[in-house]
């Protein structure tokens, strides 16, 4: 048994940020229906092909543990269709531009008449107001929530960051309000609407900065290093370079082999618990009771010349060393790892973190499994769907056609070409 068994996901997203969501729920036992345009299917089938005929890695990384169903739903029967989906499933999730559901005569009104109970989840990219009918990708996302403002270094532009905030943060954020509605309609009987707009998703990640931004009308920011360095605070959060935010001083700092390894790096934190047992580390005992050394107020002005000399000792060391001398002393320090090291770590795969798929197309790939472990509720990662693979499936089974009006269905021209299986 599986925590969400039962629970039928009418799934109508497309390229990152949807399918993130959907792909958790159907981690988590629900029955995830995808919809996809005849044909053409998610865009990201498509997109950063690596095997030529074969869905991307793009597309089968968003997408495991769905059923597809090919279907157009501007067609006449392809909205009949549509109109029984809606009817038999729980949950409809999409991420259209803004309007193209209401465009496609699915406004929320006509979604709740053919079923009360329907939860409508919806991202984009920005909430009702100013921006409304904005396209939005990730790194647009990650520039107006917030975080390109406060990534990078201070004296450098604004950077994006690797994390997939806007896309996947945002489909995070959007599953949990959709197991939330869940829940809630199990005593009202209700369905509701749940939006999720990547800008008020990336915000919500980068809280700690927006604390930075008041705390700055109370002075300057002592743990970030621009306030060691005497240079003054503008009127915004500034970008913090590897600056911890904790208010310990941490940074990234070279290990043995730096010179052609571009990741031969570890994150330093001075933690004042610490001190000591780094002072001894480094070879200056001296500095645990120095003047100007002692107390964490007093080093603030010499950061860079003791992560300088930390930083000697760490060169002497690999990445993987470091660790292994510092966490017995209660240092904490984390190895800069590559994608290639996570996906050889055997760690991660024994947790199911990182997992093989096989796929029928494009033989075996390395994939994310589902990182959030339920005791009662394993994931099992399936390989992605093929375009229109379950089409007739679904028809039959979750909408009942049969006979003459199975075959009417099939060849009315909303569906597709005939089902392909993983055998064709
Ligand atoms: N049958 C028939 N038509 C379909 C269909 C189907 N099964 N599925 C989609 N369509 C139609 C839509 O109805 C829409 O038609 P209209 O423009 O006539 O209304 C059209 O396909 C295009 O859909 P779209 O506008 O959503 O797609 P796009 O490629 O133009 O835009 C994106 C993509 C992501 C910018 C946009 O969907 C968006 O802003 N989404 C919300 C924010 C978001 O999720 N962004 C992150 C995406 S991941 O980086």
């Amino acid at each position: 048994m599986k925590a969400l068994d039962g629970v039928r996901i009418l799934d109508f997203t497309h390229v990152q940020s949807g399918p993130t969501c959907t792909q958790l729920l159907a981690w988590f036992g629900a029955d995830v229906i995808k919809v996809e345009r005849p044909g053409v299917g998610d865009a990201t089938r498509k997109q950063l092909v690596d095997v030529p005929g074969a869905d991307s890695l793009y597309f089968t990384m968003l997408n495991h543990n769905k059923r597809s169903i090919e279907l157009n739903s501007k067609h006449g029967t392809g909205k009949e269709v549509l109109t029984r989906l809606i009817e038999e499933c729980d949950v409809m999730v999409e991420n259209f531009a803004p309007g193209a559901l209401d465009r496609m005569g699915f406004t929320w009104e006509r979604i709740q008449e053919i079923n009360p109970r329907m939860i409508l989840a919806s991202i984009k990219g920005f909430g009702p107001g100013q921006y409304e009918d904005c396209k939005v990708y990730e790194n647009v996302a990650q520039c107006a929530g917030g975080s390109a403002s406060t990534t990078g270094f201070p004296d450098g532009p604004p950077l994006v960051t690797g994390a997939q905030i806007g896309d996947s943060g945002t489909g995070l954020h959007l599953a949990l309000g959709i197991v939330t509605a869940l829940y809630q309609r199990e005593r009202s009987g209700r369905g509701q609407k749940v939006s999720a707009a990547m800008q008020d998703g990336v915000l919500n990640l980068c809280r700690v900065k927006l604390r930075d931004q008041q705390r700055l009308a109370a002075g300057p920011l002592s743990e970030y290093s621009q306030y060691g360095e005497g240079i003054p605070f503008g009127e915004a959060t500034p970008r913090a370079g590897n600056d911890s935010g904790g208010g310990q001083p941490g940074r990234i700092l070279k290990c043995k082999g730096w010179e052609t390894d571009p990741d031969a790096y570890t994150y330093f934190i001075t933690q004042a618990a610490v001190w000591k047992s780094i002072c001894d580390l480094i070879g200056r005992p001296e500095w645990k009771d120095a003047e100007g050394y002692a107390t964490p107020p007093e080093r603030l002005d010499k950061l860079n010349e003791i992560f300088a000399v930390i930083e000697e000792w760490t060169m002497t060391l690999t990445k993987f060393e470091v660790m292994e001398v510092c966490n017995p002393l209660n240092i904490p320090v984390g190895p800069i790892l590559s994608m290639k090291e996570l996906m050889e770590d055997e760690g991660l795969r024994a947790t199911g973190t990182i997992v093989d798929v096989d796929h029928p197309e494009r033989g075996k790939y390395v994939s994310v499994g589902c990182p959030v472990k339920l005791s009662d509720s394993p994931a099992e990662v399936v390989r992605s769907p093929l375009l229109g693979e379950h089409t007739e499936e679904i028809l039959a089974d979750v909408l009942g056609y049969a006979g003459e009006e199975l075959s009417r269905v099939m060849e009315s021209g909303a569906v597709g070409e005939p089902t392909r299986t993983a055998a064709e």
